[in-house]
């Protein structure tokens, strides 16, 4: 299971913020001991996602982060993940741009063919006129850690002006079971930011517990915050269910083939005021799908307008309705989560027929 570092995010409005961000990737890439070769990939790939977004689209947004993963043998794998959206003019010939040494930004530019290969993991969303959404990870290490169960896209990113997001998840697997805390500290800034870390530090401690149980002791662990709205979600593959408990709003959702089942949240505030703690089970099969996110994302995206999008890499999801619904009055978080097995990262998802 891969741990996330806290994501940064650089708002790109001309070129003095590509510096910005690569010398914030670089920053990262020595935390992370990346050696000289694979931190100067990263700084190029850095460069040629924030240059695109300045060039095409004039604005939009480049998040960093960096990743742990261990592997069965125990050997740490230390990565950086790179998401730039941009709502430009899109993308026209996404195929013809794959290819090495045709870049997007004529002479300069090293061009999106480069920027996969010099990538472990890479996968990108455009259509016409709804901009492009870019989702990258470079591993420090020559190989990239092994598959797990479960492939893991987040969003978690503060309200402008704030330092810490007062919204927070985590995520921890036993054995074959993944458990999925969003946790929303009511307003924003230290103080939500405090309610939130309280509520997502029991998901580790408490991974073999039910949702209703771990919600119960986040109402414990709460007391005296300012308390929060908290989502629990246990998807158990073996047993084809998903078991959830939530209070507040947080919204979450599991789509399967052909249709979709939101999970109900009671009113209340974890921690304050709980009035109600009820369980649920729903289905879950191998190509369902669970998106869960905080009020800060507008709850009126349809995945059916996105051809395509929901085969790309919950990275990629998570990006894109950020980009699209974060109402930008509030801390944003958007978690997806689904099965491996599904074909992603190789194939090129388009928006639109182009
Ligand atoms: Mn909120």
């Amino acid at each position: 299971m891969i741990s996330y570092g806290t994501q940064l995010v650089f708002r790109l409005e001309d070129n003095s913020g590509v510096a910005v961000v690569r010398r914030a990737g670089g920053a990262l890439a020595r935390e992370l001991q990346f050696d000289e070769t694979r931190a100067g990939q990263l700084a190029l790939v850095i460069t040629e996602a924030a240059t695109n977004i300045v060039k095409h689209a004039g604005h939009g947004e480049i998040l960093l982060r960096a990743l742990h993963q261990k592997n069965e043998n125990g050997i740490e794998f230390s990565g950086v993940e790179v998401i730039a959206i941009d709502k430009g003019p899109g993308i026209t010939n996404l195929n013809f741009h794959m290819e090495d040494g045709n870049s997007t930004v004529g002479s300069y530019g090293i061009g999106l063919g480069t920027v996969r290969r010099l990538s472990h993991e890479f996968d990108i969303y455009s259509s016409a006129n709804n901009g492009t959404a870019l989702w990258i990870i470079i591993w420090a290490e020559a190989q990239k850690p092994a598959q797990s169960l479960w492939q893991i896209g987040a969003i978690c990113v503060p309200i402008e002006g704030e330092e810490v997001c007062g919204d927070n998840w985590a995520i921890a697997a036993s054995q074959r079971t993944l458990t999925l805390m969003v946790a929303d500290g009511l307003g924003h800034g230290p103080d939500a930011a405090i309610a939130a870390n309280a509520a997502v530090a029991l998901v580790t401690s408490h991974v073999d517990q039910t949702p209703s149980v771990i919600l119960q002791r986040a109402h414990t662990a709460l007391q005296g915050t300012r308390g929060a709205a908290v989502a629990v979600s246990k998807i158990d593959p073996d047993n084809t269910c998903i078991n959830f408990a939530g209070v507040g709003n947080i919204s979450v959702c599991v789509f399967y083939t052909g249709n979709a089942r939101h999970l109900l949240s009671h009113n209340g505030i974890v921690g304050n005021n709980l009035r109600k703690l009820q369980e649920f089970s729903e289905a879950w099969d191998s190509n369902a799908l669970l998106i869960a996110h905080s009020d800060g994302i507008n709850t009126r995206w349809n995945l059916d307008s996105y051809p395509y999008l929901r085969q790309c890499h919950p990275g990629l999801i998570a990006a894109v309705l950020y980009r699209d619904f974060s109402r930008g009055r509030d801390d944003a978080t958007v978690v997806v989560v689904r099965e491996t097995g599904m074909a992603t990262g190789e194939t090129l998802h388009h928006g639109s027929d182009l």
